[in-house]
């Protein structure tokens, strides 16, 4: 189990998470030390794949989190790294070269911190074109789909039947295609991956999208699966203090920064 050490920075709170430290068999040389990972966070789908990974990996990181409810994804220093004015983003101080290099996108991020532990990404090419596929499939469907499905269903100021009628209707053929995919299969792509965190995020709110997981055994048996992982477990517990969340349904200030263009021009 991560150590974990919180301290508080004004308004900020950080979280410094150290990895289990391997045992290093006698004879061999120590590689350079790891210095943690600044991984840029809030605990949403796409925070969560990254949480999800840097704990799969055992690697160092330090969470800053980044509040989207108060605007912190449009502060100048946050756009320096994540230009999209979106979260997540992370830092690592020994990059390519041993320099630093900071990434954003979360599947970008993902394949970065796949190519770099050699885990969960697999190498050799076919396996890798596979990964990448649903890691895409993801990125360009399913995490847009069922973002506007949230939206529709849950956020927006006023009910339009059709915007609802559209994104819960893709969703459902998103987890068709999923549920296809993972016949006979315990994972997206047989063994554990990349693909695998980036899913299961946008897929555990199916309530939410209008889903109902009886239609899709193998992703129900799939979703159980990987959230009986205890680095998925871990990575998904990392919270703000509670007073620092804020409920975009219900606070106005907030429902504007995050959907009505609320970004400081
Ligand atoms: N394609 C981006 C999407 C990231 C994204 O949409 N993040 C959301 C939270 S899940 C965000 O930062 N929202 C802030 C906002 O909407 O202003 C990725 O996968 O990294």
């Amino acid at each position: 189990m991560a150590r974990k050490t919180k301290k508080k920075a004004g308004k900020k709170v950080a979280r410094k998470i150290s990895a289990r430290k391997a045992a290093r068999p006698a004879g061999k040389s120590a590689r350079p030390r790891q210095e943690p990972i600044e991984l840029y966070y809030w605990a949403t789908p796409n925070g969560w794949k990254i949480s999800i990974m840097l704990e799969e990996c055992a690697l160092p990181y330090k969470v800053h989190f980044v509040n989207i409810g108060k605007g912190d994804q449009f502060k100048p220093d946050f756009l320096k790294i994540a230009p999209n004015n979106r979260m997540p983003a992370i830092v690592d101080p020994n990059g390519p070269g041993g320099k630093p290099i900071s990434v954003f996108e979360s599947g970008a991020i993902l394949q970065y911190l796949g190519r770099k532990t050699g885990k969960f990404y697999p190498k050799e090419e076919r396996k890798r074109v596979e990964v990448d596929e649903w890691l895409f499939w993801q990125m360009g469907g399913l995490g847009p789909m069922a973002g506007q499905a949230h939206h529709f269903r849950l956020y927006a100021p006023e009910q339009v039947p059709y915007a609802i009628e559209r994104y819960t209707n893709e969703v459902r053929r998103l987890y068709g295609v999923l549920d296809r995919k993972l016949e006979g299969r315990d994972y997206i792509c047989g063994e554990y991956s990349i693909a695998d965190m980036a899913c299961v995020g946008w897929t555990r709110p199916w309530e939410r999208q209008g889903q109902n997981p009886d239609d899709f055994t193998n992703v129900k048996a799939w979703l159980a699966r990987v959230m009986a992982r205890p680095a998925v477990v871990r990575g998904m517990e990392i919270k703000p203090e509670a007073s620092e969340v804020i409920d975009a349904t219900k606070d106005k200030e907030a429902f504007k920064l995050l959907f009505q263009q609320g970004a400081p021009k």
